[in-house]
């Protein structure tokens, strides 16, 4: 039997942030009130795309139990949360009029937080884009880039006075390589390389306005943005493979990474980029950021394949543990990911903003949920990111994915990735056993 690492929030600073994060799409509901407008998903889903038929209309009705879930965050102990602004509620068009009743729902919800003293962290894009911008050509288009900084200045305007984190998008990588290269994700256009490149150079620019806008605004805030970072190793030693995994690493970990900390477009991509970016665009997209949201779930082991963008396939992962989402787990890729990012990057502040694990959780007889594949899954990756702080990387927090079972994008209600169970017929809410993990190591019981 495995010895699985002894943890206690004792072992890590002081003001150390812990809670869990969420995005506004995948709990709310409520896609029709107070004026919110549509977005790609919700056309998405009215498509038919989302693999078990379940939308996004109710989820899990947080819109109107935010109350309670700010409860169960207090009584576990959390002392920061990173919740995303459904830009539709805020702008229904995108841009233009500010709809202040689609903003009234978070002014509530960051005084709730405020009360249960849990720091509130505001992510401004995890992927609710208006319809509307998207038939101008959504993250295609230069011309996203001011409706993007009128968004972040309305948000701000209203909402800085209390909240003091703001991150500015929810994993860019994945927007561009699932939404505009391979269709998997709203708005679901299979452009390959071209459409993966445009729409993570814009999302980039986009950033860069926003931030720029939200400091012109209100000083002392801490800026930032959340990129979804994995090691790239090569399925072989064979030179095409490795490769392979460079240009990965470009595509997936680069862009973002080289662009808004260093203002440069790796070398590798540079030729395919050449007739996206524009004069001055490198000095648009730096900016220095005050914290670094970085989202882990594995390595990605990539090889050579003729047939697909960029001539990469994906690879066999050397790991016998995988997720319900079949992804596997490999917690020592998290510490290998800090240490490089601290040695390449030179040891910027960034925070754990995502982390976690769908499984096939049972509901025993009892009514309980022992998710024990979770609770070890949290073991582990908690105990990677201590000996990265113990080494020396400014680590500031850890946030779980995800704080209540959710809607999971394309695979609509089937994948569980909550410390919560939500029973998505009575929407109520039971504490798994991977809350209770969470909330004694906080704690230090
Ligand atoms: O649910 C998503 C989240 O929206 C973004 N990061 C990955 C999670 C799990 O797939």
């Amino acid at each position: 039997m495995m010895t699985l690492p002894t943890l206690s929030a004792s072992d890590f600073p002081a003001d150390f942030l812990w809670g869990a994060s969420t995005s506004a799409y995948q709990i709310e509901g409520a896609l029709d009130v107070d004026g919110r407008g549509s977005c790609v998903w919700d056309t998405f889903a009215a498509a038919g795309k989302i693999q078990d038929g379940s939308t996004a209309a109710r989820a899990c009705d947080h819109f109107h139990r935010w109350r309670e879930d700010v409860l169960l965050m207090r009584q576990a102990g959390f002392n920061a949360y990173r919740f995303s602004i459904a830009w539709p509620r805020v702008l229904p068009t995108g841009r233009g009029a500010v709809n202040g009743r689609g903003l009234d729902f978070y002014d509530r919800l960051v005084d709730d937080l405020l009360e249960a003293g849990i720091r509130p962290m505001a992510c401004l894009y995890h992927w609710d884009l208006p319809q509307p911008l998207e038939d101008q050509g959504g993250w295609l288009s230069r011309g996203i880039v001011g409706p993007f900084a009128e968004y972040a200045q309305a948000a701000t305007r209203r909402l800085a006075d209390r909240v003091p984190d703001w991150m500015m998008l929810n994993e860019p990588s994945v927007v561009a390589i699932l939404g505009y290269g391979f269709g998997d994700h709203a708005p679901g256009h299979r452009l390959g390389e071209v459409g993966i490149l445009k729409a993570l150079h814009h999302q980039n620019l986009a950033q860069g306005a926003a931030l720029r806008a939200i400091a012109a605004e209100r000083a002392g805030l801490t800026l930032g943005t959340v990129l979804n970072l994995s090691p790239c190793v090569a399925h072989s030693e064979r030179p095409e493979d490795i490769a392979a995994a460079a240009c990965w690493d470009a595509v997936w970990n680069r862009v973002p990474l080289d662009g808004l900390l260093r203002g440069r477009i790796p070398a590798l991509l540079a030729d395919r980029m050449k007739d996206i970016v524009e004069p001055g665009d490198e000095a648009a997209i730096q900016y220095p950021i005050d914290l670094l949201g970085i989202n882990y779930y594995s390595r990605m082991t990539m090889k050579h394949d003729a047939t697909r963008p960029f001539g990469v396939g994906w690879g066999e992962p050397r790991c016998d543990r995988k997720t319900d989402m079949g992804w596997p787990v490999q917690p020592d890729g998290l510490y290998d990911l800090l240490m490089e990012f601290k040695q390449d990057y030179g040891n910027p502040a960034v925070y754990i903003a995502e982390n976690g694990a769908a499984y096939d959780d049972r509901v025993d007889v009892n009514g309980e949920i022992h998710d024990v594949e979770r609770v070890r899954f949290f073991q582990e990756h908690i105990a990677a990111v201590g000996r990265a702080v113990r080494d020396g990387c400014a680590v500031k927090g850890y946030l779980c994915w995800s704080l209540l079972d959710n809607f999971e994008w394309a695979f609509g209600l089937s994948k569980r990735f909550g410390i919560v169970r939500v029973d998505y017929d009575t929407m109520v809410r039971t504490p798994k056993d991977s809350y209770r993990f969470m909330a004694a190591l906080i704690k230090g019981e």
